[in-house]
């Protein structure tokens, strides 16, 4: 099964508890998105950890920051203990091509936990993953479309900071 949806259940669920503060304006970034699915495959010729694997993600908007959820079920539990790198990206999804993703979402300056969305998960025993990290900015509707599945964790500096190998999976997602 997959979907997109806004408002959901745990937006409801959110304002009713007083953790969300206030709204914005039409237009504006989503209180909540989640996005839940089998990942799109980027490299069909090789056998990945993350093949047939789904993933749920939510974002929760609140007071100008986002906090991002993932979680990762059917990924290979061969793979426990390896660290993959995951961004959310502009462009969207299309099985077995991988630079239709396009580039990071970046809010400007150096690639950072700050300026994207990084959400790098370590393979857990019986094919498992998580990812929990919150960002001081919000996503405008239409402004990213995917989360990018990488082979290697992201690198946070050095010459190339944002960079995580090559690109295995990715799940769309509807800001
Ligand atoms: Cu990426």
């Amino acid at each position: 099964m997959r979907g997109t949806r806004r408002f959901g259940w745990l937006a409801t669920a959110a304002i009713a508890a007083g953790l969300v503060v206030g709204s914005g304006p039409a237009g504006a970034a989503s209180l909540f998105v989640e996005s839940r699915g089998e990942l799109s495959d980027y490299a069909p010729t090789t056998h990945n950890a993350t093949d047939g694997a789904t993933a749920d993600l939510w974002a929760v908007a609140a007071g100008g920051s986002t906090t991002f959820f993932l979680f990762l079920s059917g990924l290979d539990p061969e793979a426990a203990g390896t660290t993959y790198g995951v961004h959310v990206h502009v462009g969207p999804c299309v099985a077995g091509a991988p630079l239709t993703s396009g580039p990071h979402y970046n809010t400007g300056g150096t690639p950072s936990p700050e300026t994207e969305v990084w959400l790098d998960f370590t393979v857990l025993p019986g094919g498992y993953g998580f990812a929990v990290t919150t960002v001081p900015f919000t996503i405008e509707p239409g402004d990213a479309k995917s989360i990018v599945v990488h082979a290697d964790p992201t690198q946070a500096g050095g010459s190339t900071p944002g960079a995580a190998g090559g690109r295995q999976a990715c799940l769309p997602v509807e800001f």
